[in-house]
């Protein structure tokens, strides 16, 4: 069920024991959160719209212990189970841009906190098995699990689902003004708020939550990931793209955000906006229906008629959106000539993973003809594994 090769040890046991190998002593607690990947809903988060991913069985742990100086210390423990170290900063230093690198995602968690009275040093070492650069939200559980930590050596253990929306919200701006990435709230919302069986149904406007029963291996299905390992280049800078026109298209309409247009009242809209920007906002207003509609299948026990909506939001990112490229193109493609329910891209695009709904004894055939179509199509392979909706961020 998960990316961790066989007989490797869980990524808190990882965490916990690089932390010994790293300090000589006993950490003081492991945290873990957990990657997600989004059921449907995609690019509807920065528009105020409706999401609906839930939380991998991959995980990232934050082993800590807080120091008597204002030292942050930073490792991580790599896939070749070599421990790597960052330059140690005081926590009166942090500041966007300092440090950089891989550690400013921990940093950047510390530079939030301290704005809500976690001021002290810290030991973190860091290990997990959610796929990097993989379209499956690496960077929101690694800043989830630092988050936990720091506030758990603080002794503000045990968040409640007010107080774990509100940490997912820190982090995100951990990672857009300390990062520099200007993401959405849906990934550290699903690593904070995610529940096992289920997914989350999320409304960004109103912060609304419901856990939607998804029992896949109940309802003999399974969620196949199909990461096609390419990351294209662009696709940061074309995220900030999509952005800014959608919320460009909402002023030019005189909306708060573009979750004000009812889906009948659409054309009207379009109309009234400049050409360049309908597929755009087509896409938007048309995804929060298909979410509406994948939750009300779900809450009926009926996930196995969800698959033609997931179809749809895939075309719709090609063609309206153009946030898919060709490997998440010929990934969906492939899975449903196969026998896939249904198949779309899941994040942010331009690369990274699709997913594939898939009856239990379709999935060898699915798995078979995406690997042989790569193959064929001369790509990389790409990495196939099933995933089950898992446990939301805590400590372990
Ligand atoms: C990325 C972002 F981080 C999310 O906030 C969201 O916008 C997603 O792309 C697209 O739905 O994962």
């Amino acid at each position: 069920m998960s990316t961790r090769p066989q007989g490797t040890a869980p990524p808190p046991r990882l965490a916990e024991d690089a932390f010994r190998s790293v300090h000589g002593r006993e950490p003081h607690g492991v945290w873990s959160a957990p990657g997600r990947v989004n059921l449907i809903g995609e690019h509807t988060d920065y528009n105020d719209g409706l999401v609906l991913p839930f939380a991998l069985p991959n995980r990232i742990a934050a082993a800590a212990a807080p120091r008597d100086d204002q030292l942050l210390t930073f490792a991580t423990l790599g896939a070749d189970g070599r421990v790597q170290r960052a330059e140690p900063v005081l926590t009166g230093d942090l500041r966007p841009g300092h440090p950089s690198g891989w550690s400013a995602y921990l940093a950047g968690v510390a530079w939030v906190l301290r704005e809500h009275g976690v001021t002290g040093g810290a030991d973190l070492v860091v290990a997990g098995d959610v796929p990097t650069g993989a379209g499956l939200s690496s960077s929101a559980a690694l800043e989830c699990a630092v988050a936990l930590a720091l506030l758990g050596i603080a002794g503000r253990d045990e968040p409640d689902r007010a107080r774990r929306a509100e940490i997912a919200r820190w982090a995100q701006r951990a990672e857009n003004e300390f990062v520099g990435v200007p993401t959405g709230v849906l990934d550290q919302t699903a690593s904070m708020c995610c529940v096992a069986g289920h997914a989350l149904f999320l409304d960004v406007r109103s912060g609304e939550a419901e856990h939607v029963p998804f029992d896949t291996d109940g309802s003999g299905l399974r969620v196949l990931v199909i990461d096609t390992r390419v990351k294209h280049t662009l696709g940061e800078s074309q995220y900030g793209d999509r952005r800014r026109d959608t919320r460009r298209a909402a002023e030019s309409l005189g909306l708060a955000s573009l979750r004000d247009i009812d889906v009948d009242r659409l054309p009207d809209a379009l109309r009234s906006l400049p050409e360049d920007l309908r597929p755009l906002v087509r896409h938007v207003v048309t995804e929060n229906t298909r979410v509406l509609e994948v939750v009300a299948r779900l809450r009926q026990g009926r996930a196995d008629e969800i698959g033609p909506l997931l179809n749809s939001s895939h075309d719709s990112l090609r063609d309206d959106y153009r946030v898919s490229c060709a490997e998440l193109d010929l990934a969906v493609e492939l899975a449903g000539q196969a026998g896939a329910l249904g198949a779309r891209m899941t994040g942010g695009g331009f690369g990274g993973s699709a997913i594939a709904l898939v009856r239990h004894r379709h999935l060898r055939d699915v798995e078979q003809a995406v690997t042989a179509g790569f193959e064929r199509a001369g790509l990389r392979r790409p990495r196939l594994f099933t995933v089950v909706p898992s446990a939301g961020a805590g400590r372990d």
